[in-house]
């Protein structure tokens, strides 16, 4: 078995912000339109009214201070609520094919490698703008990169699942170089007319480089175990899919967008990824002194605080858990490495810390890596 290690790693952020202040006045917006536009019924009783949102309510219960997004306008337009990006011509690059493109660029420059060394390519994504061909082989076309690629969806573990399925084959030998990409366009299946998850996603696209540990010379992560599990949950759940022409269900249906009951989500995912954490460390002789670096899955700050005070048996130390939620709001599976990428280079030869994510299926996966 071949040793694996990770030696770049890239990040593509969308140029447009959107504030908690300014998605509160937009959301409030369309909130009194409707409220207007169906006065009759909400005083007849028929209907309730839309509730606004706030952004002290948004802060206290996510942690989240902004996101961004790849169109602004539109999602803060009332009348749309929602992003507006132009259809391309099947000849031109997908959308996620090019922001993806840029982390795999970031990550190769990181690593020094040619993207013609690099012999698989996973798309590892939450949603994939199209059936087919898969968009990681257009990835794969784009970079030049040998070999194959394919695309894959654990929702918010995708990018740990990838780097499993990846380290795998390198320790097999079948392939000496892979590219795991997650471009995340979650503005595009967020329900942005919903208040109790409007606030919770943006876009952005992650990329890891790992490598056969061999020779290695540069600066790299070391990748010393990986683990995914899984267990069934409706609780994060969208229902769109190829079936809705057969279904009859082409309208502006509520669950073809994100849907999710956040409450049971927080209380069934937390002891999930704790125990998760906790076995894969205990297997790999890893202590909770060991640790110098947890990058977690960014989709809530007490959840992240929660887990952080478990694995450790104590309060993190500043810096220890990195957060980029505040920053970043939840981007799905992208959001560990973006924690990862951006707060990992001061660690130390010998230094060890887990990449952790979770989220719908009920998915988690973690990864231990040792500085070198
Ligand atoms: N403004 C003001 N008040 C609000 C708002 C708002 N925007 N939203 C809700 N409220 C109200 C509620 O109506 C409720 O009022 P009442 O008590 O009168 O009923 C009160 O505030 C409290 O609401 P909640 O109980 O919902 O609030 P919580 O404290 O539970 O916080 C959270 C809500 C932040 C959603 C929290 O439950 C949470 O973070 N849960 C975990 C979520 C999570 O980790 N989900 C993972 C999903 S990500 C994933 O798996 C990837 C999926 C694929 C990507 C999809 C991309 C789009």
């Amino acid at each position: 078995m071949f040793k694996v290690a990770i030696t770049g790693t890239g990040v593509f952020t969308p140029k447009d912000a959107i504030t908690n202040d300014e998605l509160v006045v937009a959301f409030n917006a369309y909130a009194d339109k409707q409220n207007a536009k169906n006065a009759d019924a909400i005083a007849a009783g028929d209907m309730d009214p839309v509730p606004h949102s706030s952004a002290d309510f948004i802060v206290a219960a996510s942690g989240i201070e902004q996101r961004y997004v790849l169109n602004k306008s539109g999602i803060l337009d009332p009348d749309r609520m929602s992003p507006s990006l132009a259809p391309r011509e099947d000849d031109a690059p997908s959308i996620m094919a090019e922001i993806g493109v840029d982390a795999c660029q970031k990550a190769l420059d990181e690593g020094g490698i040619d993207a013609a060394d690099v012999d698989l390519v996973i798309c590892a994504a939450s949603n994939h703008e199209r059936a087919y061909p898969a968009i990681a082989v257009e990835i794969q076309q784009l970079l030049g990169a040998g070999g194959f690629a394919f695309d894959m969806n654990v929702a918010c573990s995708s990018a740990t699942f990838g780097i499993q399925t990846a380290a795998d084959m390198i320790k097999s030998g079948s392939i000496r170089r892979a590219l795991v990409v997650n471009p995340e366009i979650c503005s595009a299946h967020l329900e942005w007319r919903d208040r109790d998850c409007h606030f919770i996603f943006g876009d952005v696209a992650t990329a890891t480089l790992l490598e056969r540990d061999e020779g290695l010379t540069k600066p790299h992560f070391k990748v010393k175990s990986t683990r995914c599990a899984t267990q069934f949950s409706n609780n994060i759940r969208n229902n769109n899919g190829f079936l809705r022409r057969a279904h009859d269900q082409m309208g502006d249906q509520r669950d073809m967008q994100f849907m999710q009951n956040g409450r049971k989500v927080f209380k069934e995912v937390l002891p999930l990824v704790s125990r998760h954490i906790a076995e894969h460390m205990a297997d790999e002789g890893v202590q909770a002194d060991d640790l110098n670096r947890l990058w977690l899955h960014q989709a809530n700050k007490t959840m992240n605080d929660y887990i952080g005070k478990k694995v450790l048996g104590r309060e993190p130390a500043e810096g220890e858990q990195p957060n980029i939620l505040q920053d970043y709001a939840n981007t799905s599976s992208a959001g560990s490495i973006i924690a990862f990428s951006q707060n990992s280079k001061d660690l130390q030869a010998g230094d060890t810390g887990i990449i952790c994510s979770f989220g719908a299926g009920y998915s988690v996966g973690s990864v231990i890596v040792t500085r070198s």
